[in-house]
């Protein structure tokens, strides 16, 4: 198959997820077109059967916001034209979706048929989707989807609460994670020594958006830090990293957290762990804390969204009241005991293979696509 795939290149699960996808395509045969504005940042430079078309928006001083929508579209219709493509795969409801299905009637019109399978990840159903501005086209475009998927069952259920859209099919296809590569047998103790100095290293990886909480991420581990020597390690970077830093200098805890910023490959980093700790406060499915899983990282997360979906509480990491600092930390000092540590990391890493592997969750996405593209699909 020939399959274009559009997301947000930048960090971000979605992002992620779309890229992981389009290499595993790739690497099972099919061709894989990615469309969007820059390089998503998950692709390395050259691959067999992976092709990156940039989406240039062509600006004018009468536009205060260019319209990208737009130039997606045609770039969209472009690429199915020129190099043949079968469907397209949108990650990201708003403007994906959207710029999708304008291509799509563009080429109706061309006697050209263009199935689109959309795939909601997020906040583009529980927050911006939701936004007055934005919510009849992200239904409109949802519902003019050939194929839907959502990433957690929590975000089909939100999805036909917010939008209604209850006469359409929602096909749930989680995230999915290599265990090939998230596998912390792969690497040594380097790392957890160069991290804790010889003391447990707790993680958290995110985009630093308010939704994260990263505040309650730094009270958490104060807490935990109160009761026995432990380091913090965050990755990434966005809106509240100043925030998270500022409240570790109030905690006195400075010393003991590392800001490592952006990294893009943090497998290595997450075998360097011992515990995960999301505290967000809505996660339509966490991949993050997938990848910790897969990695042998038990996680402390709040019980909100998705997440219950992917942590099996009191098996391969803990659920908590979101909010409850008190309770994030009781859970982490409980899994860092070296019994109850050890039990949740094989469970873990065994958990994220059986319910996640790339193999099982890409072959759902090519039998949807196959669907898609039957006559009549
Ligand atoms: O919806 C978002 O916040 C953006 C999106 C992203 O690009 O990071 O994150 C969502 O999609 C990820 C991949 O499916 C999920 O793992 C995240 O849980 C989800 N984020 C939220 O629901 C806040």
């Amino acid at each position: 198959m020939k399959v274009g795939i559009t997301c947000y290149p930048t960090y971000g699960g979605s992002g992620a997820v779309a890229t992981e996808l389009g290499i595993a395509l790739a690497a099972r045969g099919h061709e894989v077109h990615f469309i969007s504005y820059e390089h998503p940042f998950r692709l390395p430079h050259f691959l067999p059967r992976v092709f990156f078309h940039e989406v240039s928006i062509g600006n004018y001083p009468l536009f205060e916001y260019p319209p990208y929508d737009l130039a997606l579209a045609v770039r969209m219709h472009d690429v199915v034209l020129s190099q043949g493509l079968d469907l397209l795969h949108v990650h990201y409801a708003i403007p994906h979706a959207t710029s999708a299905w304008i291509a799509k009637e563009m080429l109706r019109e061309q006697g050209r048929r263009l199935p689109v399978v959309t795939t909601l990840h997020g906040t583009d159903i529980t927050i911006v989707g939701q936004d007055h501005s934005y919510q009849a086209i992200t239904r409109f475009s949802i519902e003019r989807s050939d194929r839907i998927t959502a990433v957690s069952q929590w975000l089909k259920d939100e999805t036909i609460q917010a939008f209604g859209c209850s006469n359409h099919r929602i096909d749930v296809v989680p995230n999915f994670v290599d265990p090939t590569i998230f596998d912390r047998t792969r690497h040594g103790e380097g790392l957890h020594q160069e991290l804790g100095g010889g003391r447990p290293v707790l993680m958290h990886i995110s985009n630093f958006r308010p939704v994260k909480r990263v505040r309650d991420v730094v009270r958490a581990f104060a807490k935990v830090r109160a009761a026995r020597p432990a380091v913090l390690v965050m990755v990434g970077d966005g809106p509240d990293r100043h925030a998270a830093e500022e409240e570790a200098r109030t905690l006195g805890i400075a010393g003991d957290v590392r800001c490592l910023g952006k990294i893009d490959f943090v497998a290595p980093l997450l075998a360097a762990a011992d515990l995960y700790i999301s505290a967000s406060e809505s996660e339509s499915f966490g991949l993050s804390a997938l990848e910790a899983l897969a990695s042998g990282v038990p996680v402390v997360g709040s019980r909100v969204g998705g997440l219950p979906e992917v942590i099996r509480d009191g098996v391969t990491g803990a659920l908590v009241p979101l909010g409850d600092t008190d309770a994030m930390a009781a859970a982490a000092l409980r899994l860092l005991e070296p019994a109850p540590w050890a039990a949740a990391s094989a469970a873990a890493a065994a958990d994220a293979r059986a319910r996640f592997a790339t193999h099982d969750v890409v072959a759902r996405y090519e039998a949807l696509y196959a669907e898609a593209l039957a006559p009549g699909g």
